[in-house]
């Protein structure tokens, strides 16, 4: 089987192709030639991964997920949540991301945080969701260099360094992305005759 990965973050990809067995095959935009800068107008992670896999369903006509995912953090009533990517701005920047948080959580003992990944499968007319959660603490600084997004400030529940001290095979056996991704690896294997 082939899915189209409706995603313009190549992390994601990465992320993700690590993960996938032989079961089914990733296509990714771009290498479907499609450049758009896919809408996220809604105010859940759920309607705006909807959404992304929708455009590309109608765009493509083939099956094909997509995913948003939030850090949602505890003292900060769950934001940056469903506004993650622009918590600073339309720039869509991640150190000024990471610098609002930090300024944010100034000061604050409650550093729970949690990421959570909503992937949206379209199978033709169909859609099914998946949800994977990583729950953690946010750091007081900036620490390691690997991963993307917020991983710099983000250490996971059991761990004992943030996600960009990590390797990605280790990021993955945490992360909110694998669990929801492996979510979706199962189903899937639960669709295919025997
Ligand atoms: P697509 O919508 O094209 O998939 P995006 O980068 O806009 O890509 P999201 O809206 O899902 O993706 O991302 C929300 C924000 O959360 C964005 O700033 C990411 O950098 C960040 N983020 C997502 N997954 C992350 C992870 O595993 N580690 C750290 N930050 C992450």
């Amino acid at each position: 089987m082939v899915l189209v990965f409706a995603t313009n973050n190549d992390n994601k990809v990465k992320e993700v192709r690590a993960m996938l067995g032989n079961a089914f095959e990733i296509i990714t935009l771009k290498e479907s030639g499609i450049d758009i800068d896919i809408p996220e107008p809604h105010d859940t992670l759920e309607d705006n991964a909807r959404e992304k896999s929708t455009v590309i369903y109608n765009m493509t006509g083939k099956n094909c997920f997509s995913e948003d995912t939030g850090l949602e953090i505890d003292a900060l009533n769950g934001e940056p949540g469903v506004l993650s990517a622009r918590y600073a701005g339309e720039q869509k920047e991640a150190a000024d991301n990471i610098v609002k948080v930090l300024t944010n959580l100034q000061s604050q003992p409650n550093r729970k945080a949690q990421f959570r990944t909503v992937i949206s499968l379209r199978l033709g007319e169909q859609e099914h969701q998946f949800e994977g959660i990583c729950e953690g603490e946010i750091l007081e600084s900036t620490t390691g260099v690997k991963g993307f997004g917020y991983d710099p400030i983000f250490k996971p529940s059991g761990a004992d360094r943030s996600f960009a001290q990590m390797e990605m095979s280790e990021k993955n056996s945490y992360s909110h992305r694998a669990k929801a991704f492996s979510k979706l690896v199962a189903f899937l294997k639960e669709q295919q005759p025997a």
